[in-house]
């Protein structure tokens, strides 16, 4: 009896090995390569992207053809899973490829939400339909410092605030904007509290904790 049991448990263990064969490195092939490429994806720019990913058994888990709707994101900067970040680059808009993804690229161990499962290979048909530049850093800290003396007044920060919550189109200024107005001199002692670390007065360059570079 005892010897049976083993005996089903290798060969249920064989099964599950040789299920199929384990894809552990990405795999991308290409599929079309449009003539007159001069420009290609690389790190750093933003792509927009047709996509349909589907799971090995055809499961079709995400297509943003369904949704007619493309999707962009910056390419190698972990917005995305690995093996797009890996298997997008150098490609030319217009071209359309095909990526297989090892679990250790995609969802991992742990799998996504109710549509990913554990260990996953991914399969994904991919089409690159537009590459853009990489979206400017907006420096904060210069926005606000009107004057330009590298210090952050009381003025300054309640002039950039209240610029934030009017509407730029000059549109009726709703009661929550109003209201908002009405407790912005708080919400300015609130920012100097936090950010005016010696208490000065001002807040310095080196104080401020908001986005504050040129460049990332
Ligand atoms: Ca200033
Ligand atoms: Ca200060």
């Amino acid at each position: 009896m005892t010897t049976l049991r083993c005996v089903l448990m290798l060969v249920a263990l064989a099964g599950a090995t040789f299920a199929g064969p384990e894809v552990t490195e990405l795999k991308t092939e290409v599929v079309s390569v449009p003539e007159g490429c001069t420009t290609k994806s690389k790190h750093g720019d933003m792509l927009t992207m047709h996509y349909t990913g589907t799971l090995d058994d055809g499961h079709k888990f995400d297509s943003s053809y369904d949704r007619d709707q493309p999707f962009t994101f910056q390419i190698g900067v972990g917005q995305v899973i690995k093996g797009w970040d890996q298997g997008l680059l150098d490609m030319c808009v217009g071209e359309k490829r095909k990526l297989t993804i090892p679990a250790s690229l995609g969802y991992g161990e742990r799998g996504a939400g109710n549509v990913i499962p554990p260990h996953a290979t991914l399969h994904f048909e991919v089409e690159l339909i537009n590459i853009g530049d990489s979206p400017p850093a907006t420096n904060v800290f210069k926005e606000i410092d009107a004057d330009k003396d590298n210090m952050l007044s009381r003025e300054e920060v309640s002039d950039y605030l209240k610029k934030q919550m009017v509407p730029a189109d000059g549109g009726e200024v709703s009661e929550d904007i109003k209201q908002m107005l009405e407790s912005h001199d708080k919400l300015v002692e609130e920012i100097f509290q936090h950010e005016d670390k010696d208490k000065n007065g001002f807040i310095s360059h080196e104080e401020f904790s908001g986005p504050k570079h040129d460049e990332l």
